[in-house]
């Protein structure tokens, strides 16, 4: 198959998804374009049926606002015409979405048919589609599409309840290459951060609002008052400062390091203890995915599709949003040294449910279904 991909080229859990989707499906014999703004951020490899199209935005004194998706559409109808694409796939529907299905309006009127898929990753659907600004056009969208699949249960149902919807939703849960998480040597930071017999605690997200990661330092500071231990803080956003002050004020910042965004999180996932994730919303929680793949237990929200992925009192706990105290002690339980390795090894179990090697053939399957 020849496959478009069209995706955010940052380190959000949809662009993530979306360029591991695009490398192992041209591993396994397909062609695949990478279409976005920049080029996607683990989008390390190529390969001779691997590319990538920058979509440039042509400005104008007149516009405040650059139009992004003109170009989008405008590159998406030049390459199916000239790649022969069999399929556009888009990941997070604002604006992918309704820029493919005016491509494929525009193919139709060449004599060409493309199939355009969508796929919802969360606040593309919890937080910015449901708002009157964004609204029709995403309900037009999700119906418009000849295919349209949610990254988890509670999105799917989040998405029927929000929207006017008379499409069919296909539920394929995010994945990750466990081999990549469980080959992994050595965690740089642990030797250096770490004291002797002190625990070592992660959480990765892109520090918006909607994280809470407030509750990360809250929790973290309760955990530390019982276990010596460490925090590390991947990723970056807007938060982050307030975040920086708040961890000044509570605790020590030399029990809290915040390292930025990083391109190889398995890397400081490695031989870590815990995760924290508090979100508001998550629809999946790939951060989770990546940490249980690292054998990593989660302490999380129960929040949107997180449920649905961390095995309560198996591979971490969930705790009502907002529930410090709660997460607090069910962090204490799992670091006591006569519970960690059963949750570490369980977390490993759960992870390994969401290889690639199982989500992969579901994808493949849903594009042979759209294509008949
Ligand atoms: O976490 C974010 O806000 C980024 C966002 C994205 O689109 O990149 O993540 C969403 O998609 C991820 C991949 O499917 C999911 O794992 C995240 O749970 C989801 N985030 C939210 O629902 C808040």
């Amino acid at each position: 198959m020849k496959i478009g991909i069209v995706c955010y080229p940052t380190f959000g859990g949809s662009g993530v998804v979306a360029t591991e989707l695009g490398k192992a499906l041209s591993e396994t014999g397909n062609t695949v374009h990478f279409i976005s703004y920049a080029q996607p951020a683990r989008l390390n490899v190529f390969s001779d049926n691997l590319f990538y199209h920058e979509v440039s935005i042509k400005n104008y004194p007149l516009f405040d606002y650059p139009p992004y998706e003109t170009s989008l559409t405008s590159k998406l109808v030049e390459i199916v015409e000239f790649e022969k694409l069999d399929i556009i796939h888009v990941h997070y529907a604002i604006p992918h979405a309704s820029s493919a299905l005016l491509a494929k309006e525009i193919l139709k009127d060449m004599g060409k048919n493309i199939p355009v898929i969508t796929t919802l990753h969360g606040t593309d659907i919890t937080l910015v589609g449901k708002d009157p600004s964004c609204k029709p056009v995403i309900n037009y969208s999700i119906n418009k599409s000849d295919g349209v699949t949610a990254v988890s249960n509670s999105l799917k149902n989040e998405t029927v309840s929000i929207f006017n919807i008379s499409n069919e939703i296909d539920v394929i849960p995010n994945f990750i290459d466990i081999n990549k998480y469980q080959n992994v040597k050595r965690n740089p930071y642990r030797g250096k951060l770490c004291g002797k017999g002190e625990r070592l605690i992660v959480h990765t997200s892109n520090f918006r609002k909607v994280k809470r990661i407030q509750d990360v330092i809250n929790i973290f500071c309760k955990i530390n008052k019982e276990i010596p231990s460490k925090l590390i803080m991947i990723g970056d956003g807007p938060e982050r400062a307030n975040i920086e002050s708040l961890t000044r004020s509570l605790c020590s910042l030399k029990d809290v390091v915040f390292i930025g965004k990083i391109p190889d999180v398995e890397n400081v996932l490695h031989n870590a203890d815990l995760f924290l994730l508090t979100s508001e919303k998550e629809s999946f929680g790939l951060s989770a995915l990546e940490a249980m793949a690292s054998s990593v237990p989660v302490i999380s929200s129960n929040a949107g599709g997180l449920p649905e992925l961390v095995q309560d009192g198996v591979s971490g706990y969930t705790c009502d949003i907002g529930d410090v105290n709660a997460m607090s002690e069910k962090a204490i339980e799992i670091l006591d040294k006569k519970n960690i390795n059963l949750f570490k090894n369980n977390a490993f179990k759960t992870a390994s449910k969401y290889d690639i090697s199982i989500i992969l053939p579901k994808y493949i399957e849903f594009y042979k279904k759209i294509l008949n």
